[in-house]
């Protein structure tokens, strides 16, 4: 979508925004570049929240109708705050009608967006249907000009700022704070020497690029020690363990991450689960060749036969685009959770991280800060919640470093933030071992003994 781009003026833009408050608008759909067919405007808009619709005419009309619900392919959707708006040639104030009944704002299968008093993408073509008086009453020269072929159609989701669901301190102190709390922890349990993590998710979520940019927190410059890429298939094949060092001295931090293959929807494509499971249990030594066709060889030299807690992963952070949640298909969430069912099994905890939100959110781009106020992310991190079956306090939301020269205090507290989250749900994984290990075992135990395993 980045290349597509807002038709609007900058004073268009103006009259719309004083339609809608405090808001920002993020570009969903544009005829001109997806077509002027419903099932474009399905694909790229149903699901996301408020909206508005922008239709463009040769009368230099710009016109469309606002919805604070959902637009689904399913019959009617009733919204009290929906509105018809046009900002007219001429110097012409804005027009905003509401709706009559207050309650109009609805879609169906094989039409495009039906405001009752509009009804757009008439056809499947650059038309619209003009009903004044049926739920909105509006004069049709007001309204477009009585022009109803269209010369481009856009679609923006509204972004609306609302309180913080989660509350962080965006200072220096904060985020010294963080760093001193993580480089000083401790697992709490014998034979361990640092929490282990491995990230798992689809090709191009930003595995790669969270933990070189844990690493650039930590070293105080820019590192890109693991390769990222955004290529459609996975540029890590190597199983890859990354300890990361603080800069000047610091030593290493207390947590190894591991990096995998990306997860794919098809069973003979991407990371295996079995392969998963080794890889959970500690017996995978790091830059393992994997293969999607070939199951890992217990007698391979990278098999470690002998793991114990020390090697074992000991939380489970699932790593998803913001901006590619809606394509998130139902064979990736069963891949994901009968990989779920395998780290529920073993016990380990499991942390979803959201990436790229500043991709995914203008009020996110425009101030880090606004993260936890997006209501749009806000709504996105509960779906993910519920179709991951993660709790919401387990879904943390980061933007990583891509191609800024410099780190940036905001990026690094919410970087630190996921860090203290894996350090704190390790920590309970790590109690539960000591709860089951009555007997005080001094050595390491082998991971693939414990009792409730
Ligand atoms: N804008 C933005 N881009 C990101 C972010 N995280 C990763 N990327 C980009 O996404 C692409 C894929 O990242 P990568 O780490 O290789 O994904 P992996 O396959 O999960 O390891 C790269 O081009 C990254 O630069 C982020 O938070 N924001
Ligand atoms: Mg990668």
């Amino acid at each position: 979508m980045s290349a597509v781009t807002s038709s609007l003026s900058v004073e268009q833009e103006r009259e719309l925004l004083s339609l809608l408050g405090h808001v920002r608008l993020h570009l969903l759909h544009k005829a001109s570049v997806h077509s002027f067919t419903a099932s474009a405007f399905h694909e790229h808009c149903d699901k996301q929240g408020p909206t508005v619709l922008a239709a463009y005419n040769e009368a230099g009309f710009v016109f469309g109708a606002y919805t604070s619900k959902d637009y689904t392919k399913w019959g009617e959707v009733r919204d009290e705050e929906a509105f018809l708006y046009s900002l007219r040639p001429g110097g012409n104030k804005p027009l905003r009608v509401a709706s009559v009944n207050q309650k109009f704002a609805f879609t169906e299968r094989n039409s495009g967006p039906n405001h009752g008093g509009l009804l757009f993408l008439h056809e499947n073509a650059a038309k619209i249907q003009s009903n004044p008086g049926e739920n909105f009453t509006f004069q049709p020269e007001e309204m477009h000009g009585e022009d109803l072929t269209l010369t481009e159609f856009e679609v923006y989701r509204v972004e609306e700022l609302a309180k913080p669901w989660r509350n962080i301190n965006w200072t220096v102190e904060r985020r010294q704070q963080l760093m001193k709390s993580i480089q000083s922890y401790k697992p709490e349990i014998k034979g361990v020497q640092q929490a282990r993590a491995v990230l798992v998710g689809p090709v191009g979520a930003g595995k790669s690029t969270f933990f070189n940019s844990i690493n650039s927190v930590f070293r105080g410059n820019m590192t890109t020690q693991a390769i990222a890429g955004a290529a459609r298939r996975s540029v890590t094949t190597q199983f890859r363990t990354y300890s990361i060092k603080s800069g000047k001295g610091g030593g290493a931090v207390p947590l190894m991450l591991c990096d995998t293959m990306g997860l794919e929807e098809n069973a003979e494509a991407g990371l295996d689960i079995e392969d998963l499971v080794h890889i959970f249990k500690g017996h995978i030594k790091d830059r393992y060749q994997l293969n999607p066709l070939m199951p890992i060889q217990h007698d391979a030299p990278g098999f470690n036969k002998h793991a114990t807690l020390n090697d074992a992963v000991h939380c489970v952070v699932y790593v998803v685009d913001t901006c590619k949640l809606s394509l998130l298909t139902q064979k990736m969430l069963y891949k994901v959770a009968s990989i779920q069912k395998k780290t529920n099994h073993l016990g380990i905890p499991q942390i979803l991280l959201m990436t790229k939100v500043d991709e995914a959110c203008p009020l996110a781009a425009e101030d880090l800060q606004n993260v936890y106020r997006s209501v749009y992310l806000q709504k996105k991190a509960r779906e993910l919640s519920e179709s991951f079956g993660i709790p919401l306090s387990c879904v943390l939301l980061v933007k990583n470093y891509t191609e800024e020269p410099e780190l940036d205090r905001d990026v690094d507290i919410l970087l630190l933030t996921a860090v203290e989250q894996i350090l704190k749900y390790t920590d309970g994984f790590f109690e539960n071992q000591v709860v089951e290990d009555q007997e005080g075992i001094d050595e390491p135990k082998p991971f693939n003994k414990p009792k409730h395993f």
